[in-house]
């Protein structure tokens, strides 16, 4: 227990050890060459390789990986109302939030006689990857599907690593019913991104991909994504963050239940305390200890508690210390929470003040669970319906608009010495010419 939350003093770091103490975690020894290994193996091997490999880590050996239509239906027969509802509200609520989001298409005279605009369109085919092995994520086919389907994505296609019996968890199957998903496949692990990435064993070949998985799914999406024509990825993923800032008024419980919701996702989560004075680390502490044996996946908090920090900084200095860090969730219990958000630039999401979890957030608040990691969040969003989206721009001009742009671009080409570009525009301005 004494190796949890060890102290920093954020005042004795440098700019360089302040970086660090953040850095995204290298990557599992081995399951970097690993994934591209399996990747590589199955474009050259094609739906045989993928069997293969499903038979070999998903244990399982079925022909197909779709999941039939009926199993579906069967799955959400089993579900109780009770789950039912909880999976309905929480649909609502995400549905809400979500569809206030999306890019808009719009067209401007940027030239008398020259229109400009711009189409918004779904991309073709998304392909989600829901994980299910250490915990079957129920919320994040909710978290991926909802956006995708506001955004009105023809073609959806969802992984889910099977049990050993070969099923797909129960749970998210009656889900995916309940949003009206059909194309479910029975396949997890890097084994599924090579599937989607390259249209294999029934899956769609799919434009983008979406979700979070374990260190082999992530550097498969990583490896696909760089391939000459390989998908999209949705975000660069790592284990999961949290950094809770709490003041003297903090109560001790709240922080360490808020600590171990994101400490029991994983061995590698990163579990970050902020804190103005030791007296706030000893009460998180002293309510950490009897929270985490109550835990049913204590050995895997008590792992992740091990590495975790309590960052010691007066309060003047909270606002560097997260801006800093960029972390994925950023919960605060403090007095002026509100007023603090406000100074926040780098995090994925925040939860602000002490009635708001961040389990609220992960199944049923609205916002989107899909966020970045490893300070990531210094550059990019969670998901969005916007992920979802592409744009076509469009130019249109009459006669006079040419005319009326022509002298610009002439002379911008000019300037580039792009004599072919200054020609293609002064050919129709002389076609032009004479008239009245
Ligand atoms: N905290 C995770 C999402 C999640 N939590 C799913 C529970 N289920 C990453 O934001
Ligand atoms: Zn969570």
């Amino acid at each position: 227990m004494s190796a949890m939350l060890k102290s920093v003093d954020w005042a004795s770091l440098d700019a360089a050890d302040r970086e660090r103490l953040f850095a995204p975690l290298p990557a599992q020894a081995g399951a970097e060459a690993a994934a591209v290994e399996i990747v590589e193996a199955i474009q050259r091997g094609g739906d045989a390789a993928l069997r293969d490999y499903a038979r070999r880590f998903d244990g399982c050996s079925a022909e197909a990986f779709r999941v039939p239509r009926e199993a579906l239906t069967e799955a959400r027969a089993t579900l109780t109302s009770g789950d039912e509802d909880a999976i309905r509200a929480a649909t609502d609520a995400i549905r809400r939030f979500h569809e206030l989001q999306g890019l808009k298409s719009y067209a401007v005279e940027t030239w008398p006689g020259v229109t400009a605009s711009r189409r918004v369109l779904p991309i073709g085919c998304a392909g989600l990857y829901v994980p299910a092995g250490s915990a079957p994520l129920v919320s994040t086919l909710l978290m991926l599907a909802i956006p995708a389907q506001i955004a009105g994505v023809p073609e959806i296609a969802v992984c889910v690593p099977p049990g050993r019996d070969g099923q797909v968890n129960a749970a998210i199957l009656a889900a995916a019913d309940l949003l009206g998903l059909e194309n479910i496949f029975a396949v997890g692990g890097a084994q599924a991104i090579a599937a989607m990435a390259f249209g294999l064993g029934g899956v769609p070949k799919v434009d983008r991909i979406f979700g979070p998985g374990n260190a082999y799914v992530a550097a498969a999406k990583t490896h696909v994504a760089q391939m000459a024509g390989g998908p999209a990825i949705d975000l660069p993923a790592g284990p999961s963050e949290v950094m809770v800032m709490a003041d003297g008024e903090a109560d001790p419980d709240f922080v360490a239940a808020d600590l171990l919701a994101q400490a029991e996702h994983d061995a590698l989560a990163r579990v970050t305390l902020v804190s103005a004075t030791e007296d706030v680390r000893r009460a998180a502490l002293s309510a950490l200890e009897p929270r985490l044996a109550g835990l049913p996946r204590e050995a895997i908090a008590r792992d992740a508690m091990a590495a975790s920090v309590c960052v010691l900084a007066p309060g003047e200095h909270w606002a560097d210390v997260v801006n800093t860090a960029a972390p994925e969730h950023l919960i605060l219990h403090m007095a002026v929470a509100n007023e603090f958000a406000e100074q926040v630039r780098n995090a994925g999401a925040i939860f602000v003040g002490p009635w708001s979890p961040e389990s609220m957030g992960d199944y049923a608040a609205g916002p989107n669970h899909t966020l970045p990691t490893g300070r990531a969040a210094r550059s990019w969003s969670g998901v969005t319906v916007e992920s979802f989206q592409k744009t076509i721009t469009m130019v249109e001009a009459s006669r006079d608009g040419a005319d009326a742009i022509a002298p610009t671009v002439e002379a911008l080409a000019a300037l580039e010495g792009l004599d072919g570009h200054r020609q293609a525009m002064k050919v129709r301005r002389q076609a032009g010419e004479g008239r009245s």
